[in-house]
């Protein structure tokens, strides 16, 4: 290791290379774990960020209310039980600041720091065809000479934080969810617009409508909830879910989405009546677990998913009670589960309070921001002292189109992308040698997945296939087109059999105008997914090509 170039940081670089044998952009779940292990086999990496500190998605999104989805003891890194064992949660769905938390203990734990560099955002990365290397730089001007790059960015890093006209203009405070400040915003009292009733938006209006002196939520799509039981963990608790660590350590990885709990019930198998007993029952866990571990089938028969949103729509009217409400809130033109599902927590009630309007924006858009607040089409002005916008984000494409990445012969991956989103089982793309990527699309880890569970296989497959050409003296793999070929028509009809493929979402590129639609997530599940990643290894990377 050479360490008076890997001391190159900043300034002093920006003239020389720092040489490395892998690059690693991110230090988020993925990127913390892939330097790791990389590490661990002898390479000269590095992991770079944007951000200030370590945590990737957990950096970004500290607005009000962030919290997990996934239950906290199935998110956590399951290679090493120490390092499993070393870390307590305080509940089932921690909120952002007690994630971070626990992101830090892994970095120091891991002994990470000493090889990230932070504030660095990466510009470009090219390959030489005559060095067989990557060439990136940052956008300070520094150099990174790589044998690979790998790409831990996160599938859900790019906002969509520029959409409306006018948004300069603005008088008041204007933020992102992903961009929220590390510092305090002033909210009490605030006339407040949320855009956006994602996942993010929900968290975020259940967090402040208590707090603000007007909010109002900019409603385009309904969308179907589901009630977080979020108890506190006692010692006992903490000591019970830390004795399943072999357990969840074996299920995890060969479930549907990652989660714990798997589909369990055919829905022909049962009478209506112990459907139903079977849905109010999953219900009332509290978790995702009607979206990712009930029937399946409600993925691919239109009845059964009229059937289980006709379940979820009456627990929302009857919660909801006034039918203007309803009208707004409730979705009736597309199957529940068929994109993402959000948990919350008395959200729904925050609309009965005097301080709150919901404002539909389905038939009346949205036109432009004005100095004084938010301006429809039908020209009514919504004065507002703070503007959130929970509008999403470039998902599984936009972190690496944002970068300009140059392939063979120049082919850059934003036009390639912009064209066809095409991957060779989301980890390589055909036309980019040595570039390994996670998060991306067509794995499951671009959406449909516990992120953890789907990032640690990924990872571990990228250090294996890295340690496998360093033991046969493979300079460069690059996946052949036609086996690219063959995992896209797969993933199609795999994901065109799913009803996820006919709803409008992030899932499948609807929410960026102008993106290629494909869906995002590989559908075929994760334990399937990784079994046939796990058979492209044992093949010896077959349909590879590998050049010494
Ligand atoms: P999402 O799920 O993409 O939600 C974005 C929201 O913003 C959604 O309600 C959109 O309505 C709304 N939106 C976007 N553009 C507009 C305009 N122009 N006008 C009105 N409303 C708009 O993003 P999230 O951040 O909530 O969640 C992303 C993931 O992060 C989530 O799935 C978790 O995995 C974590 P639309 O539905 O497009 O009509």
């Amino acid at each position: 290791m050479n360490t008076a170039v890997r001391n190159l940081d900043g300034a002093s670089a920006q003239n020389k290379a720092t040489k490395l044998d892998a690059m690693i952009i991110g230090a988020g779940v993925a990127g913390l774990y892939q330097l790791y292990q990389l590490r661990q086999q002898g390479l000269n990496v590095r992991a770079y960020d944007a951000a200030s500190d370590v945590g990737g998605t957990w950096y970004w999104n500290r607005y009000p209310g962030a919290r997990f989805d996934s239950e906290a003891y199935i998110y956590q890194y399951l290679f090493s039980e120490d390092l499993y064992k070393g870390w307590s949660w305080s509940e089932r769905f921690p909120g952002q600041p007690e994630i971070e938390s626990w992101m830090h203990y892994v970095t120091v734990a891991l002994d990470l720091r000493k090889d990230i560099q932070l504030n660095t955002r990466i510009a470009s990365a090219q390959y030489n065809e005559d060095t067989r290397r990557w060439t990136v730089r940052t956008e300070a001007g520094e150099t990174i000479d790589t044998q690979f790059l790998i790409t831990c960015c996160g599938m859900l890093s790019a906002p969509m934080n520029e959409i409306f006209p006018g948004q300069d203009s603005f008088n008041g405070r204007i933020f992102h969810t992903a961009r929220w400040p590390r510092e305090p915003v002033e909210l009490e009292g605030k006339k407040v617009g949320v855009i956006g009733i994602g996942a993010t938006g929900i968290q975020v209006i259940q967090t402040i409508a208590s707090k603000v002196g007007e909010l109002k939520v900019f409603v385009r799509t309904p969308q179907y909830v589901l009630p977080m039981k979020n108890p506190k963990f006692s010692e006992s608790d903490v000591a019970a879910y830390k004795d399943r660590f072999e357990d969840l350590k074996k299920t995890l990885p060969h479930t549907f989405s990652g989660f714990e709990y798997d589909f369990m019930y055919r829905w022909n198998d049962l009478t209506p009546e112990h459907r139903h007993e079977v849905m109010e029952e999953i219900y009332a866990n509290g978790s995702l677990k009607l979206w990712l571990a009930s029937f399946a089938e409600m993925f691919f028969d239109e009845e059964v998913s009229e059937q289980v949103s006709q379940f979820v729509r009456e627990k929302m009217r009857a919660r909801l009670k006034d039918p203007k409400l309803c009208e707004i809130l409730i979705p009736e033109n597309y199957g529940f589960g068929t994109h993402r599902v959000p948990l919350e927590t008395n959200y729904l009630e925050v609309y009965h309070r005097p301080n709150v309007t919901a404002v539909s924006v389905k038939d009346n858009p949205i036109v432009r921001i004005a100095p004084e607040g938010v301006v429809t089409a039908d020209g009514t002005l919504h004065e507002l002292d703070v503007i959130i916008l929970a509008t999403g984000f470039d998902a599984g494409t936009g972190a690496l189109t944002r970068i300009d990445i140059r392939g063979r012969d120049g082919r850059s991956l934003k036009e390639d992308w912009g064209k066809d989103i095409r991957t060779t089982y989301g980890l390589q793309v055909h036309g980019y040698p040595n570039l390994f990527m996670t998060g991306a699309p067509l794995a499951p880890s671009a959406a449909l997945c516990n992120m953890t569970t789907c990032l640690q296989q990924q990872t571990e497959w990228i250090s294996n296939c890295i340690a496998h050409l360093g033991e046969n003296g493979v300079a460069v793999i690059e996946p052949s087109a036609a086996l690219e070929e063959s995992w896209v028509r797969h993933h199609d009809e795999t994901a065109s059999a799913n009803l996820i493929s006919k709803t409008n979402s992030w899932y499948n590129g609807a929410n960026v105008p102008g993106k290629p639609r494909r869906v995002l997530s590989y559908t075929g599940g994760v334990g399937t997914y990784r079994q046939k990643c796990d058979e492209a290894a044992a093949s010896g990377y077959s349909g590879f090509a590998m050049t010494p």
